[in-house]
C-alpha cells in the first residue's frame, strides 16, 4: 500500500514547447496518463505517480526545494535558475538523472546584421537584452567583457530596434527568429537540452525502488530514438 505522500511528483511544463516530449517520454515509459485539461495534478493511474503542470520556470525551484521529486526542464532555465540561486544565498541542489533528446536550443548573442562584428571585445560598453542575465553575466565576465544588461522577460529579438539595447541574448533554434528581426548571431554561450532531475534528498525507500523500476525505461526510450 502507498500512502499519498510516497507518490512519486514528477513536474513537466503544461503547455510549451517542452511538453508534448515530456508526457510522450513518459507514456513511452508506461505511465497511463489522464491528461484532463487545465488540471494542475495529474494521477498517474496504474504507478504511484503524479504529474504536476506548471510553468517550465517553476520547476527548478520545485524540485530544488524538494517540493517535488523529479522534473524536466531545459538546461538553460535549470541553469539560470541555479546561478539565481547561489547569488541569493537559496539551496539550488539536484542530481541530473539523464540529458534527454528534446528540447534541444543554444543560447546566443546576436546583434544587428549590418554591424561589423570582430569577437566579443566589441561587446564592451554595449546594452543586451536577454531573459537569461545569470547566465550572460557569467560569460561576460569570463571574457573580461563590462556591458550592460537589460531584463527582459519577452519580445527580447525586437530590443534592438526598439532601441532599447545594441544586442540580445537569446534562445535560438533554427535562426528565422534572429533572420526575421534583421539580427545575426556572434557567440554562442550555452547550448542546452532537456534533462531530468531528481531532488538530492529522495530517501523514501518505495519511490526509489518506483525510480529504479523507472530509469531502464527511460535510458531504453531514448535508446530506441537513437
Ligand atoms: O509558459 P512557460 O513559461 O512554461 O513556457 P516558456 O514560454 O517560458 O517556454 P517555451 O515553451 O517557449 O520553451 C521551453 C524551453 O524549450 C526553453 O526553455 C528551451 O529549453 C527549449 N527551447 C528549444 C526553446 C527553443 N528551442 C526556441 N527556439 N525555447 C524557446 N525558443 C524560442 C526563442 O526564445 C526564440 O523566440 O524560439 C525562438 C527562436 O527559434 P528559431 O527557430 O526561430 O531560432
Ligand atoms: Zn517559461
Amino acid at each position: 500500500v502507498t500512502n499519498e505522500s510516497q507518490r512519486l511528483r514528477i513536474a513537466i511544463q503544461k503547455s510549451g514547447r517542452l511538453s508534448q516530449e515530456s508526457q510522450a517520454l513518459l507514456t513511452s515509459c508506461g505511465l497511463k496518463i489522464n491528461l484532463r485539461e487545465q488540471r494542475l495534478i495529474a494521477h498517474v493511474e496504474n504507478m504511484p505517480i503524479d504529474l504536476l503542470r506548471v510553468r517550465d520556470d517553476d520547476i527548478p525551484g520545485l524540485v530544488m526545494d524538494g517540493v517535488c521529486d523529479l522534473g524536466i526542464i531545459g538546461e538553460n532555465v535549470l541553469e539560470e535558475m541555479s546561478l539565481q540561486r547561489q547569488l541569493d544565498n537559496e539551496t539550488y541542489d539536484y542530481t541530473v538523472l539523464a540529458r534527454l533528446d528534446f528540447g534541444g536550443c543554444r543560447l546566443s548573442i546576436a546583434v544587428p546584421q549590418e554591424e561589423n562584428y570582430g569577437g566579443v571585445k566589441n561587446l564592451e560598453g554595449k546594452t543586451i537584452a536577454t531573459t537569461y542575465p545569470r547566465l550572460l553575466n557569467r560569460y561576460l565576465k569570463q571574457n573580461g567583457v563590462n556591458a550592460r544588461i537589460v531584463n527582459l522577460k519577452g519580445s527580447v529579438e525586437v530590443a534592438p530596434r526598439a532601441g532599447l539595447a545594441d544586442a540580445i541574448c537569446d534562445l535560438v533554434s533554427t535562426g528565422a527568429t534572429l533572420e526575421a528581426n534583421g539580427l545575426k548571431e556572434v557567440e554562442v554561450i550555452y547550448r542546452s537540452k532537456a534533462v531530468l532531475i531528481q531532488r538530492r534528498d529522495l530517501t523514501d525507500s518505495t519511490q526509489l525502488k518506483l525510480l529504479k523500476k523507472l530509469m531502464p525505461r527511460i535510458q531504453g526510450v531514448m535508446q530506441a530514438n537513437e
